[in-house]
């Protein structure tokens, strides 16, 4: 008998994706409900984000001792990070010691796409299908597919024809590529451009990079961790999990209490500079409290940046065309550097700005705008991803009465908390559109969200409730709530793929939860302990 005609196997759970959350959610629901779990992951690896980004420069813009899981004392105080911002090679490293650690491997099926989720309104289960037609039947579906993993390459014309060699940063060979001697091309400046142009340079014999939008881009300034500040982050963890935690954006630091116009220009300069010389997202999150809301205020931090664009890089010509100005500061995710700017300081890096006259076609030799051709060995697209909702609608997800996930999210995402979908029941998005998210430090917002999760299942188990299901008027409430959130920003101003704005057609809606961590986090307590408000329970 085939794989397809043979019976399903039975599991209380499936999810997909072996990343972050899908490691952490099989922990949960296996460690402390018992239940029978499958994770499965189209890579041949776990690490999700991490396994596929393994572009030259790949490294965390947020500090290790705070981009890691929390849910164990003991994992914190065995693993030694050795970089302040770890590299993609060292973060993969980890996930993989988390997964031996916890014994995951026995139930993460590798190299295996999930292809539809059907949800039967009969048995109130998921029948789970995957590329190679194994059949699964859950009770839960729980989607940890990373708000950035479905890449998006742009449809250039003539791509097949180039006769160099070309990669999407976010599927990148695991052999290194050589970038000795060769004329490479970079198309995109954000966080992933940005990291890898300056480590690119180094090897190239000539840089081109072509750039849409230009950035603000911060400093990291990464250093190795020494013993003694290895053994003071271990001493303090409790408190600095707690500060993270209790934080807007999951960092463990806050903004001023003031707003930047309550401070002399002096000051302000001084707070901008001294948060310049610190280096990474703290400009973002831990600067004035009103820089995501104020014009006024932003505009004092966007000025600095372009001053220090103007003091860094040597071309006048070329610092004008890197500065940004046409954005609010922080409106787009920030990249955080090593060495961007100072890299169009040398010789073999030359910088190409195509925000009036785009990139017509790839040609066999390089490309092409209008009548000029660029002549390349390598092409990297820095291009980005479909954010968000790509990898969910990437999959033919189907709740009750046969509907879509694509139909229902045509004109925008829509879901209740960001962890259900109306008309989606039993099926749980980790980090899903409606949440905070990509607006925070990611680990903080998987682990709340897998935590509310596992505590939803513990609650159905114990009432014996076979099937939960976000109410409609609560999920409209809630995306109107989200919308209302964002619109008291300044991020609508941009267009980020917060919005969707870098995917053509795709509907213009911001999707992240933007009024913060703790806000939320509130919230979704909240509904738990309303006896989950919003949501239809269903017993046996
Ligand atoms: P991003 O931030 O989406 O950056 C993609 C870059 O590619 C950005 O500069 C885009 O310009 C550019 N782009 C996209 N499409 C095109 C086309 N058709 N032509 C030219 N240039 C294009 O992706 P990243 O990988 O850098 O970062 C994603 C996230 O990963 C990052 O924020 C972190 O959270 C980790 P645009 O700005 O849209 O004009």
């Amino acid at each position: 008998m085939s794989s397809q005609q043979a019976d399903p196997r039975e599991l209380d759970a499936v999810i997909i994706g072996a990343g972050f959350s899908g490691l952490y959610a099989l922990y949960k629901l296996r460690q402390e409900l018992g239940m029978a779990v499958r994770v499965f992951d189209s890579a041949d690896g776990v690490g999700g984000t991490w396994y596929w980004n393994r572009y030259p420069g790949a490294r965390c813009d947020s500090e290790s001792y705070y981009y890691s899981y929390s849910f164990s004392e003991d994992l914190e105080q065995e693993w030694e990070w050795t970089s302040k911002y770890p590299e993609q090679p060292e973060i993969l490293l980890y996930l993989n010691h988390v997964a031996d650690r916890f014994d995951l491997r026995r139930d993460i099926q590798l190299s295996t796409r999930i292809k539809e989720a059907i949800f039967d309104e009969t048995s109130n289960r998921w029948q789970v299908q995957t590329d190679d037609g194994e059949r699964f039947s859950a009770q839960f579906l729980i989607t940890g597919v990373g708000c950035l993993s479905a890449t998006n390459l742009p449809p250039f014309q003539g791509l097949d024809q180039f006769e160099g060699e070309w990669y999407h940063t976010g599927q990148w060979p695991h052999e290194p590529v050589d970038f000795k001697g060769k004329r490479v091309g970079l198309v995109g400046t954000g966080s992933t451009g940005i990291q890898a142009t300056p480590v690119i340079a180094e090897d190239a014999d000539h840089l081109t990079v072509f750039q849409r939008t230009p950035n603000y881009s911060l400093p990291a300034r990464n250093a190795l961790l020494t013993a003694e500040g290895q053994a003071e982050v271990k001493a303090n963890y409790r408190e600095i999990r707690r500060r993270t935690r209790e934080s807007r954006a999951g960092f463990p630091y806050a903004p001023t209490e003031k707003s930047a116009m309550e401070y002399s220009a002096e000051e302000q300069q001084a707070l901008c500079e001294s948060l310049w010389q610190e280096g990474g997202f703290k400009f973002l999150w831990g600067s004035f409290e009103d820089l995501l809301t104020s014009e006024e205020t932003n505009n004092i931090v966007a000025e600095f940046f372009r001053r220090k664009i103007r003091e860094v890089v040597d071309d006048p010509a070329t610092a004008k065309l890197l500065t940004p100005t046409d954005h609010p500061y922080g409106t787009k995710r920030p990249p955080i550097d090593t060495g961007y700017y100072e890299a169009y300081n040398r010789d073999n890096v030359s910088l190409v700005d195509i925000s009036n006259s785009p990139i017509d076609a790839i040609t066999p030799k390089g490309l092409r705008i209008g009548d000029t051709e660029y002549e390349f060995d390598i092409i990297v697209f820095a291009t980005g991803f479909d954010a968000m909702t790509g990898a969910l609608l990437k999959i033919d997800i189907r709740g009750t009465e046969g509907q879509t996930l694509a139909d229902k999210w045509e004109g925008g995402p829509l879901a209740y908390l960001g962890l259900q979908v109306a008309g989606f029941p039993n099926m749980f998005t980790i980090t899903g559109p409606g949440s905070p998210s990509v607006l925070t430090n990611m680990p903080v917002a998987i682990e709340q969200h897998v935590d509310w999760i596992t505590a939803c299942i513990q609650h159905m188990r114990t009432n014996d409730l076979i099937r939960i299901e976000a109410k409609l008027d609560a999920e409209d409430a809630w995306v109107d709530h989200v919308n209302e959130a964002a619109e008291f920003t300044l991020f609508p101003k941009a267009n980020s793929w917060y919005v969707g704005a870098n995917i053509p057609g795709k509907k213009r809606v911001f999707m992240p939860y933007v009024a913060g961590m703790i806000e939320y986090k509130t919230r979704c307590n909240e509904v738990a302990t309303k006896g989950y408000d919003g949501f239809e329970l269903r017993s046996a």
